[in-house]
């Protein structure tokens, strides 16, 4: 491939992600009405009104502005969309765009941020290297985008989004419930992905001791044999700040599950059903996660455990982008993209699979580890403190691996999510993990 070739090709993909994530962006805002895009669902969340134009507004700085050195689209709205200015809880009262305006709004900037990419040099600077720039504004849409999908979560009212429910598992296979992946060096992080954002890197090496991983998330069953053998009454399951905070907030079960009739119910986007028990758990909070791993006799991962155990070739030595290999993500690896609106049940992808066989790393429900938010050795801000830098904090806990919500484009082997340990708003689950006892996992690496 020629150089002019492939900066063409890079353009043209660039264009077709743009399209694509917005036209997601429509779906979730356009299902509902106007009252409904304006009003707040939850203290915890943005209306859908804000996200929409706030979308628009980090585009307009970042591509319009910054990369494409254009006059302002609309600088007298800056204020009101800077995260950092209003909390959530606050962003109802403001004077925000209305629906039309939102859109009207976002298509300009759009239309701008086409010509933009017409003309500007995708290389000679780190901001444009390989498109950068529109790398991190799609991701940002995508973000936002699940994000939405959390106050349409949490929204009372008749069901408006529709997916097909994702396929069976396949019929009688057999694996493991856990795989030990031996002691060794591996490199985590990335210096390499032309799209990582500035927390994935810079790659470095990080020794393990070896380690058991759950084949695959923690599924409903599991975790409501937890629930019903008394969890949530027992103290010693939990630490003395979960312990604090599932009394404080009255925590029984996940959230949107509730016992009726000898059995659980859940509400899914305003539809009332069985939960299914083998589908992976979600929306439990890192205490609850800690707690369910207590009573297990087990431990959350560590961060660095959970990308070795997504990312390690142990044949090769060297890490992957992907469980599967360095390919990008097919509906055959994973469970992402909104493509169905719930989770796949546990045991399936097999093609998505680690070179170990741990299965459904990517996709299907973000993973609680047990690590907090920190900067790798080495780390630079890039290209603003406040998409990672100014979260850096043991309080937020480290997500992994994506759910069936994320974009393929927000999620691979090294993204890093984070949050309060109190959240379970957001579609989070877990996997469990325990040392290797001597012997088992000595000798695969150093
Ligand atoms: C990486 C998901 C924690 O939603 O707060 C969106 C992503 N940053 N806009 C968030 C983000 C700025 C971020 N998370
Ligand atoms: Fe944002």
């Amino acid at each position: 491939m020629t150089e002019a070739r492939s900066d063409e090709a890079l353009r043209t993909q660039i264009a077709a992600e743009l399209d694509r994530t917005r036209r997601r962006s429509s779906v979730l805002t356009e299902a509902v009405d106007d009252g409904d895009l304006v009003q707040q669902h939850s203290p915890l969340m943005s209306p859908l009104v804000w996200d929409l134009a706030h979308i628009g507004n980090q585009e307009e700085l970042w591509l319009v502005r910054d990369v494409g050195g254009r006059e302002p689209v609309r600088s007298d709205i800056d204020e009101l969309y800077d995260a950092f200015r209003h909390p959530r809880k606050d962003r109802p009262q403001l004077p925000l765009l209305g629906p039309g305006e939102a859109r009207r709004y976002v298509s300009t900037v759009r239309d701008k941020v086409f010509d933009v990419l017409d003309g500007v040099p995708l290389e000679g600077q780190p901001l444009l290297d390989s498109g950068f720039a529109f790398g991190m504004i799609l991701q940002h849409e995508q973000q936002h985008d699940e994000t939405m999908l959390a106050t349409h979560q949490l929204r009372v009212g008749a069901p408006v989004l529709h997916a097909p429910a994702p396929p069976p598992a396949p019929a009688g296979q057999s694996f493991p419930p856990e795989i030990l992946v031996p002691a060794g060096e591996f490199t985590m992080g990335t210096s390499t992905e032309p799209w990582a954002l500035d927390n994935e890197r810079p790659a470095h090496a990080v020794q393990v001791d070896g380690f058991w991983i759950d084949t695959t998330p923690v599924s409903n069953a599991a975790y409501a044999a937890f629930v019903e053998a008394g969890g949530y009454d027992d103290q010693r399951w939990w630490s003395a700040e979960g312990w604090a905070h599932r009394v404080e907030a009255g925590l029984r079960a996940p959230s949107s599950w509730q016992h009726d009739n000898g059995q659980w119910w859940r509400t899914r986007f305003g539809a009332v059903e069985p939960v299914p028990p083998d589908e992976p758990v979600q929306h439990v909070c890192w205490y609850e996660a800690e707690a369910y791993a207590r009573w297990a006799g087990k431990r959350l991962p560590t961060e660095a455990e959970w990308e070795k155990a997504a990312r390690h070739d142990p044949a090769t030595g060297r890490s992957r982008r992907f469980p599967w290999g360095d390919d990008d993500p097919t509906p055959e690896h994973a469970n992402l993209g909104q493509r169905h609106l719930q989770p796949a049940p546990v045991g399936s992808y097999p093609d998505g699979a680690s070179p170990l066989g741990v299965r459904q790393l990517i996709g299907d429900v973000w993973e609680w580890t047990s690590t907090g938010f920190h900067g790798y050795p080495g780390f630079a801000a890039f290209p603003y403190r406040e998409y990672s830098e100014v979260f850096f904090s043991p309080t937020y806990k480290v997500l992994r691996g994506g759910s069936w919500a994320t974009d393929k484009l927000a999620c691979r082997g090294t993204f890093r999510n984070w949050d309060y340990p109190i959240r379970r708003q957001i579609f989070s689950g877990f996997r469990t993990a325990r040392d290797a006892v001597p012997g088992e996992g000595e000798g695969g690496g150093a």
